[in-house]
C-alpha cells in the first residue's frame, strides 16, 4: 500500500490545530494530530517542506521504519518540533494499518485490558468558594477526578484559573500575554483550597492539581506534604521537569503521588525518573511523544518500574490525539488515568469522532482505526490565527516558569 500523497492543514476552529492527512494508492486514508501549541508553523514546515517529499511512494504499513527513517534519519534526533512531526505521521500511518486490518487500533495493540477509561477534567475559581462549587458542578456532571486550581489574592489571573492556556491569548497582537507569580503567596494557598474541597465534596471523588513547573525541589517538598492530609491523586509538574534529578528530594519528603512528562518529547527525558520510581504516573502523549509507536515503548518501560500512565489531553491537542490516546488507554496493563478538559462543538464539527463520554469514563469507540476523521471540506473555514501561551513573571520583573 503506497503513500500517494500527505496534506498538512492548519486549522483554527476555537485554537490552533495542526493535522496531517496521508493519502494511499489503496483509497484508504489516515489522520495525526501534529499540534503544537504556540509554534504551530513551525511544525506544518518541517512536514511540509522536509518530511512529506520523502514519503510519497514509501509502504504505508511501514511505520516502524518510518519512524526510524524520521528519528535517527534526521541526525538531529528529538526536540517538540521533531517529534510533533513524527507523531503526527506515525498516528497516522496507524489510523491507516488499523483499517486496513478492519478493526480499532486497540485491538491491534493488545486488545482492551478494561471496559472503560477512567478520565479527570478541570474546575476552577478565583476564589476557594469559587472553585468549591465549580468542583461541585463536576461531580454532578458525572466526573470523578478533577483538577483543581484557585486563584492567589493579590495576583492578577493565574494559571488554570481564568481564560490563559485554554484559549488562543494573542489574537489582538501576536505577542503572549504576561502573567505574575508568587511562590511565597502561592505555597499557603493551596493546602487550604483542598481542606474546603475535601470538606465541601468528602473523601471519595479523586482531586488532582497542576503545579506547572513552579516550585524548587524543597518548595515542593513542602507542598506535597502540606497536601497529604487532602489525600490526592497527584500533584503535577510540581518542578520544571528538565530537571530530573529535582525529583529525588520531593519523592523523599512527601506521599504525594507524582505526576510528571506532559513536556516530554522521547523516554530519554524520563529515564531516570521512571528507572528510580521518583514518579506515579508519565504525562506523555501521542502528539508531543513521538506518536503511537514511541508512546507505547515509554508506556511499557513505565510498566516495569510501576509508573502509571496518565496522558496530556488538554483541549490544545486536537481530538485526533484524544482518539489516539484512548486507544492506547484502553490496552494499556499500566493504565492511570486519562485528562479530558474537553472540545467544543465546534471543534468537533471539524474532527469527527467514535469516542464517548459516560459516568466519569471514555471509550474510544469501536470504529476501525482510531477513529477520529477530519473534515477537510470545512478547513477553509478555519484559517490559523497567530496565537501564543503567556509567559510568566516574578512581581519585581523576572522571567519565570510559565
Ligand atoms: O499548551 C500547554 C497546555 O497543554 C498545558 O498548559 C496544560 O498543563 C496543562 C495540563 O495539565 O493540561
Ligand atoms: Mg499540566
Amino acid at each position: 500500500m503506497k503513500i500517494t500523497d500527505i496534506r498538512i492543514f492548519v486549522t483554527c476552529p476555537g485554537r490552533n490545530f495542526v493535522t496531517v492527512k496521508i493519502y494511499t494508492d489503496e483509497g484508504l486514508t489516515g489522520v495525526g494530530d501534529a499540534t503544537l501549541n504556540g509554534r504551530e508553523l513551525a511544525v506544518a514546515s518541517y512536514l511540509k517542506d522536509h518530511v512529506a517529499p520523502c514519503l510519497i511512494g514509501r509502504d504505508a504499513l511501514c511505520s516502524e521504519d518510518i519512524w526510524h527513517y524520521l528519528y535517527r534519519g534526521a541526525y538531529w534526533r528529538r526536540g517538540p518540533v521533531t517529534m510533533a512531526s513524527i507523531a503526527g505521521i506515525d498516528t497516522a500511518l496507524w489510523d491507516i494499518r488499523a483499517k486496513a486490518a478492519g478493526m480499532p487500533l486497540y485491538q491491534l495493540l493488545g486488545g482492551a485490558s478494561r471496559d472503560r477509561v477512567l478520565c479527570y477534567t478541570h474546575a476552577q475559581g478565583t476564589g476557594i468558594s469559587e472553585a468549591v462549587v465549580a468542583v461541585g458542578a463536576r461531580i454532578d456532571e458525572g466526573y470523578l477526578a478533577i483538577r483543581a486550581q484557585v486563584g492567589i489574592p493579590g495576583l492578577p489571573d493565574i494559571y488554570g484559573t481564568g481564560v490563559s492556556g485554554l484559549t488562543n491569548t494573542a489574537s489582538d497582537n501576536a505577542t503572549p500575554r504576561e502573567e505574575m507569580w508568587s511562590t511565597s503567596k502561592y505555597l499557603p494557598r493551596i493546602p487550604r483550597l483542598f481542606e474546603a474541597l475535601r470538606a465541601a465534596h468528602g473523601e471519595e471523588v479523586h482531586l488532582l492539581h497542576d503545579v506547572h513547573h513552579r516550585l524548587s525541589p524543597i518548595e515542593a517538598a513542602r507542598l506535597g506534604k502540606d497536601l497529604e492530609p487532602f489525600r490526592l491523586f497527584w500533584l503535577e509538574d510540581a518542578v520544571p521537569a528538565e530537571n530530573q534529578e529535582g525529583f529525588r528530594v520531593v519523592r523523599q519528603h512527601t506521599t504525594t503521588p507524582l505526576a510528571v512528562g506532559e513536556v516530554f518529547n522521547t523516554v530519554w527525558d524520563a529515564k531516570l525518573l521512571i528507572e528510580e520510581q521518583l514518579i506515579d504516573f508519565i504525562r506523555t502523549t501521542c502528539v508531543h511523544a513521538g506518536g503511537p509507536t514511541a508512546l507505547r515503548r515509554i508506556m511499557d518501560f513505565a510498566g516495569l518500574h510501576h509508573v502509571r500512565t496518565a496522558c496530556h489531553g488538554a483541549a490544545d491537542m486536537s481530538p485526533i490525539c484524544l482518539g489516539a490516546n484512548l486507544h492506547l488507554d484502553l490496552w494499556v496493563p499500566n493504565f492511570g488515568i486519562q485528562e479530558y478538559s474537553g472540545y467544543t462543538e465546534e471543534m468537533l464539527s471539524l474532527f469527527p469522532h467514535a469516542w464517548s463520554f459516560s459516568g466519569g469514563y471514555l471509550h474510544p469507540g469501536e470504529a476501525h482505526g482510531h477513529g477520529v476523521d477530519f473534515d477537510e471540506s470545512h478547513a477553509d473555514e478555519y484559517p490559523y490565527q497567530p496565537a501564543y501561551l503567556p509567559v510568566n513573571r516574578l512581581e519585581d520583573g523576572t522571567l519565570w516558569h510559565w
